[in-house]
């Protein structure tokens, strides 16, 4: 049976009893909320695993090219609306549910929020996935299933603390293992030859099993596999020593294979220098290689047709040691020479860089690479060897090859990741016109000199079904009322809204749905924080990770700015705003921590301070994540997207903020520049350097001194800080934090402060002519289907991976 849009309403209700009490064990008297919520996604299930199974065998029968993204993050959040929505089945599924008492609403609130990843590489990784099926493209996402994901955020006294998060500790519904697709990864031991033929003996294996999570795309058409790699020790328990009576001992293989799935690494903190990060890496990366060759092998027979039948691309350098497996396998598993594999790899496989910080470009000591993948050592070595030659043979310079090397040799040599995968790979892409732009002349400056073919743009783009349509099902009923239901599966549609832009009745219904989400977060937040909101004020939200370059503290320190200057012209007509931010901070990363503790301090002060009133609210959301930004992005109508230019490589929270009606405040940096181009200058809020203007200032000098003490308001504001002003209790809390400011400033907070300061005063202009602000709303939704995922994803299927 299959439930469409008018399937009925019975028979997924008996569905559903069947499930619960047949494959939960409850009946209906005995079920609580979370067994009901389990019977749900059960029912629901049985639709996505058949047309999963007719997904896969189409792609079979027409023997198409498969995509296969390798990614060591996938933040998915949760799926049971994502398949409701997709399937087109949520009233049916709520009507069935009524007829038991129950609230879809607050079932959907039981799911835990899968968070197998840190910020935006792993939501993009999430949307191409939704993206890949939606547009009928036979894909799998491989990474590793982690036990605990991104940890819980809880705020103590306004700090941070770190809690895991066990995301499976009620079972995971979605999830099948698939014991029978298991595989050895092996690590460290000894490589010798025999006659010529290499043998590489590992001196511990694990094995890896894939546990498979269906991912159901727009109109239930196609379902991919999300397929996540879980580790068991080979032997579970060594029974001798447990006999013996060690019983810890005997476990310790099981202990060893579990920590390599345990934990997900926050990126950004300071480069993992653990030896158990390139373990994570190696083994999903080995465990997926295998994979597609054993696959492939089955299928087609012959395995150097692979480039014909699949595309691998690297989700940034994190899988990397993909290059040196799949030549591995090749060469010694199946027996080609090494130009020939070398060609079938670069074939194959496609990067995607998504950093230019320097210290965020992976590398590894050379005897942790070596003694853990011996035999990759020596493939890389030879891959090296052959670039190498390549490029003294076009006359590149000894700088230029030092910097191409795959070896570090600067101090501790270092195998480098990121050159790995560009000579591995036939495509190099950045993530937005700047930033590929910056890797041409930056980091990969040399690579692209030897390959000049190789970079290429790809902007990214985020799924508008679970952005708008999941998220903002008010504004979603409004479009299709104006404009059809077809911007769903391409978004460019909503380019037709721009003829409501000047129609007053249109721009009032678009603004009361604002308001009513507005409500709906305000309540919310109530219960977390108990911080009353005024749905009338202007909310102005800053959420993602919390970094330096992203430059939370320039949005507190002219928070703390406009603080002063309301209290000392309180006779203005200031416009009532709430500043509401959210994120999480690397559990190393000190000055992370800190910025999350002053955004607490300042909320603390101005909140109960009477002078201010209902002018200015300030409120940190705990727990960040993607539940949550769909809660707080369809309620916002300003986004801060402030990094310093040239250090943000793309932004995607930007794009879902802007799809919701919301304008941009930011600085010309990664796709803002692209949303101003498509929304037009009138609609969004720019400000400060450039990133010739910011590399330009770091060359010549810069002088943050000489800046703040010409910036009035901006000393003021730094000192009131840096006084203690918001930390009684700790006067010196923040010296270091503000003193900073005066000595280096690497992101420039003190350089932009007044064009900042000076472009939120341009936003309250705005803001008080209601009727331009709506304006500018709707032509931020009509303009930015561009950024739909559907649109990237047809860009690397036609001109990376050959599909399409
Ligand atoms: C890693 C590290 C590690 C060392 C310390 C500093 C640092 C800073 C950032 C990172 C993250 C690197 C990868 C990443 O998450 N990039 C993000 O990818 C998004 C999707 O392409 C993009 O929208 C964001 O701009 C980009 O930061």
């Amino acid at each position: 049976m299959t439930i469409g849009p008018n399937g009925k309403v019975q028979e997924l209700e008996a569905r559903i009893v069947g499930a619960l009490r047949h494959r939960v064990g409850k009946n209906e008297r005995a079920a609580k909320p979370h067994d009901w919520y389990n019977a749900a996604v059960l029912a629901l299930r049985d639709d996505i695993i058949d047309n999963w199974f007719a997904s896969t065998s189409r792609a079979h029968e027409a023997g198409a090219k498969r995509v296969y993204y390798l990614s060591l993050e996938f933040l998915i959040g949760r799926l049971l609306r994502d398949a409701l929505s997709n399937l087109g089945v949520t009233r049916e599924m709520e009507q069935a549910l009524r007829e038991h008492g129950l609230d879809l609403a607050a079932l959907e609130e039981l799911e835990p929020d899968a968070a197998l990843g840190n910020g935006g590489l792993g939501r993009l990784a999430a949307c191409f996935m939704e993206s890949l099926a939606s547009l009928d493209i036979p894909a799998f996402g491989y990474g590793i299933r982690y036990i605990n994901g991104m940890f819980r955020q809880r705020i103590d006294e306004g700090w941070q603390v770190e809690l895991p998060e066990t995301w499976l500790a009620h079972g995971n519904p979605w999830e099948f293992e698939r014991r029978e697709s298991s595989y050895l990864v092996g690590f460290g031991g000894e490589v010798t030859s025999d006659a010529g033929k290499i043998r590489w003996t590992p001196g511990e294996k694990i094995e890896a099993t894939a546990v498979d999570t269906p991912v159901v795309g727009w109109q239930g058409k196609r379902v991919n596999t999300l397929r996540l790699w879980t580790a068991n020790a080979m032997d579970p328990i060594q029974l001798d020593a447990f006999n013996a009576g060690d019983h810890a001992g005997a476990l310790a293989g099981q202990v060893r294979a579990d920590s390599l799935v345990r934990v997900l690494y926050p990126a950004d903190s300071t480069p993992a220098g653990q030896e158990l990060r390139l373990r994570q890496e190696f083994f999903f990366s080995s465990a997926s290689i295998q994979d597609i060759v054993r696959r492939h092998v089955q299928y087609y027979g012959d395995i150097r047709t692979l480039p014909d039948k699949a595309a691998i691309q690297l989700n940034d350098t994190h899988p990397s040691v993909a290059v040196a497996e799949l030549m591995r396998l090749l060469k010694d598993e199946h027996g080609l020479d090494f130009d020939e594999a070398w060609d079938i790899t670069r074939a194959t496989i496609g990067y995607t860089n998504h950093t230019l910080l320097p210290e965020a470009l992976e590398s590894w000591p050379l005897p942790l690479f070596e003694r853990l993948l011996p035999r990759h050592m020596q493939i890389v070595y030879a891959i090296n060897a052959k670039v190498l030659r390549e490029a003294r043979k076009a006359g590149l310079d000894d700088a230029a090859i030092s910097a191409i090397s795959l070896i570090d040799e600067h101090g501790e040599r270092r195998v480098r990741m990121a050159n790995l995968a560009f000579v591995g790979a036939h495509s190099v892409n950045g993530v937005a016109a700047l930033h590929t732009d910056l890797m041409k002349q930056t980091v990969f400056a040399n690579l692209h000199q030897l390959y000049p073919d190789r970079i290429n743009n790809k902007t990214n783009g985020v799924t508008p079904r679970r952005w708008l349509h999941q998220s903002n099902p008010r504004l979603t009923s409004l479009i299709r009322e104006g404009i059809g239901s077809g911007f769903m599966a391409e978004a460019e549609q909503l380019a037709s809204l721009s003829k409501f832009a000047g129609d007053a009745a249109f721009g009032e219904r678009v603004d009361e749905i604002k308001r009513a989400n507005k409500v709906d977060l305000s309540n919310h937040l109530r219960e977390l924080t108990g911080i009353r909101l005024d749905p009338d004020a202007l909310f102005d939200v800053q959420i993602k990770r919390i970094h330096e370059y992203k430059r939370q503290l320039l949005n507190l320190i002219e928070t703390v700015a406009l603080y002063d200057q309301i209290r000392s012209h309180p006779e203005r007509d200031w416009v009532p705003r709430v500043k509401i931010f959210g994120g999480k901070a690397a559990p190393t990363y000190h000055n992370a921590k800190l910025i999350i503790k002053l955004a607490n301090d300042i909320a603390k002060r101005i909140n109960c301070d009477p002078s201010v009133g209902e002018l200015l609210k300030v409120v940190f959301v705990p727990n960040y994540n993607v539940s949550l930004a769909e809660r707080i992005i369809p309620a916002a109508d300003l986004s801060e997207q402030i990094s310093t230019a040239g250090m943000e490589a793309s932004g995607t929270g930007n794009m879902k903020f802007a799809f919701n009606g919301a304008l941009t405040i930011g600085t010309l940096d990664g796709a803002n520049i692209e949303i101003m181009d498509r929304v037009g200058r009138e609609n969004i809020v720019i400000f400060g350097m450039t990133a010739e203007e910011v590399a330009a200032q770091r060359a010549d000098g810069y002088n943050p001194r000489a800046v703040i003490e010409g910036s009035r308001e901006l000393a003021q504001a730094v000192n009131s800080i840096a006084n203690g002003v918001f930390s009684p209790d700790e006067p010196d809390r923040y010296k270091g934090l503000m003193d900073a400011h005066y000595s280096s400033d690497w992101f420039m907070v003190a350089a932009d402060f007044d064009a900042y300061a000076a472009a939120q005063r341009e936003v309250d202009g705005r803001w008080r002519d209601r009727a331009a602000w709506r304006k500018s709303a709707i032509m931020n939704i009509a303009n930015v289907g561009w950024f739909s995922s559907d649109r990237t994803i047809g860009e690397y299927a036609r001109e990376i991976w050959g599909v399409l």
